[in-house]
């Protein structure tokens, strides 16, 4: 007889899919510790609380933003940045809690990233319509680093670039619990998030997260 512990809860179990040279998804890698990383991220918002950033271009952003670790990325009308201190606070950024840091070390080691040391989460949040357009992540200072992205709650459709704005983009439905993992040739491509189709998820609500993990220097 086989023992499947995933098939009571969601038809599939944790898999593996490459995307492109440098960029995995690990299908369900989050899922069983989907109830520890929410109670860890409320412990997280209750300190710094989710707020939506103006973009250099003076826009208030429609995905609202907090972040913990020793360094937070931050924007304004001035530019943005990854800063040890909270502007809202005036303090350090909540400590990374260890279940994250264990999540994106895991998970990245399993993309062929051994010893990823994240020093900044950057926590997103989703409600229907929001959207992320196209943009790299190059406020970095090691892009030989990966960024490990966790998706939570409603589904989002990905979308995935090339090295230049108006490359082709590619379409990549992340659901809850899954994990992507994006180094070497796929580190510095566009991508972006599209609008959010109204949904609900279980656990979660009408909402979605997503976690990214970076060493920012
Ligand atoms: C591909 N977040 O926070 S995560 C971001 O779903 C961001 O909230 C999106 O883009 C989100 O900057 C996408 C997936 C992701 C993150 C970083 C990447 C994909 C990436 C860096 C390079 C290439
Ligand atoms: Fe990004």
């Amino acid at each position: 007889m086989t023992l499947d512990l995933f098939a009571s809860l969601s038809p599939e179990s944790p898999s593996t899919e490459p995307l492109c040279e440098g960029a995995v998804v690990l299908r369900g890698f989050a899922r069983s510790r989907d109830a520890i990383i929410l109670e860890a991220l409320t412990a997280v918002t209750e300190r710094a609380p989710f707020r939506q950033m103006i973009t250099p271009g003076g826009f208030r952003m429609s995905v609202a933003m907090t972040n913990c670790g020793d360094y937070g990325w931050v924007s304004n009308s001035e530019g943005y940045r990854y800063d040890a201190v909270d502007p809202d606070s005036a303090k350090r950024w909540p400590v990374m809690p260890e279940v994250f840091r264990a999540l994106a070390q895991e998970a990245a080691a399993e993309a062929g990233f051994v010893g990823f040391e994240p020093d900044a989460c950057l926590i997103n949040r989703y409600e229907i319509g929001a959207r992320l357009t196209l943009h790299q992540d190059r406020n970095e200072r090691d892009f030989s680093a990966p960024i490990v992205s966790v998706s939570l709650g409603i589904p989002a459709v990905f979308l995935f670039g090339g090295l230049t704005r108006s490359a082709k983009t590619q379409r990549v439905r992340l659901v809850h619990g899954d994990i992507a993992v994006w180094g070497g040739p796929a580190r510095l491509r566009y991508h972006g998030v599209e609008a959010l189709e109204s949904a609900s998820h279980g656990l979660v609500g009408e909402v979605r997260y997503n976690l990214t993990f970076r060493k920012t220097r």
